[in-house]
């Protein structure tokens, strides 16, 4: 009895360590990072992309039934923060009040052109109430070659949006089994609204709005409503993909537009 205690003590001395020895934690692969503070609404930030800062706040945010306020998943009673590797980092948060939990795992990808920002969500049902319903909101605001007021961000389609500065896209796809977004949001930034309007749902529901545009400090989201039984949970996974054209494409590119202005002069 003593020993298991002890054990247990030492368990939990383990774990607070682990969560307040880092609170930014920053993953690396080729040619690329980005960090993720566990603690504040800001999320995931400074995902570094041809050697520029991509991403002002890349984040999420829960609310159960509609007479309260979103808020952002850091605020939370954080568990567990523990990174593997380089690439991979694990985060669990829970409200014991109303009886969940939730887990958010970080993977970064690096290449040569291609760069991938996975995140899976996992939300469980740990108390003894049906959760009815669960919201869970992605938030993304990226700012394209670290400046904020050019980008162009389309929803492609009720759980896909794309963002463009140039020649820099980014590619946001909802993965494998991950339930179709009931609402989602694209347009100014809007994660005050969210978080301060009772019962706020994002303002697009599934199968409207595709092709819809938004030219400036553009910021998009998503929200996910699930009705979780105890002990049920749900998932959702989704690919943020960052493309650069290979260097010797911007050459053809640059090589290209030399050829136009001559043609145009001899004109
Ligand atoms: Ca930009
Ligand atoms: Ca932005």
């Amino acid at each position: 009895m003593l020993k298991g205690l002890r054990i247990g003590v030492l368990t939990l001395i383990a774990a607070t360590a682990t969560v307040s020895s880092a609170q930014i934690f920053t993953l690396t692969d080729t040619n690329t990072s980005v960090k993720i503070n566990t603690l504040s609404s800001v999320g995931l930030f400074d995902w570094i992309v041809g050697g520029t800062d991509q991403v002002f706040s890349n984040t999420y945010a829960w609310r159960v039934g509609d007479s309260s306020i979103a808020d952002a998943v850091q605020n939370l009673t954080q568990v567990s923060a523990v990174q593997t590797g380089t690439r991979f980092l694990d985060v669990g948060y829970v409200n014991n009040t109303l009886g969940f939990r939730i887990d958010i795992t970080y993977v970064l990808t690096g290449g040569a052109t291609s760069f991938d920002v996975a995140e899976i969500v996992r939300v469980t049902n740990i108390g003894n109430n049906v959760l009815l319903p669960f919201r869970l909101f992605q938030y993304n605001d990226f700012d394209l070659n670290n400046t904020a007021n050019n980008d162009t961000a389309t929803r492609i389609n009720s759980s896909q949006m794309q963002q463009v500065d140039g020649v820099l896209s980014l590619n946001m796809v909802s993965e494998g089994a991950t339930p179709v977004p009931a609402f989602s949001q694209v347009g100014p930034l809007f994660f005050t609204t969210l978080t301060t309007t009772s019962g706020y749902n994002l303002d697009t529901a599934a199968g409207l709005g595709l092709g819809q545009n938004f030219t400036g400090d553009a910021a998009y989201g998503f929200q996910w409503n699930q009705n979780l039984g105890v002990g049920q949970s749900f998932t959702i996974s989704t690919d943020k993909i960052a493309a650069v054209p290979e260097p010797g494409t911007m050459v053809a590119l640059g090589l290209g537009a030399i050829a136009l202005l001559r043609r145009r002069k001899k004109a």
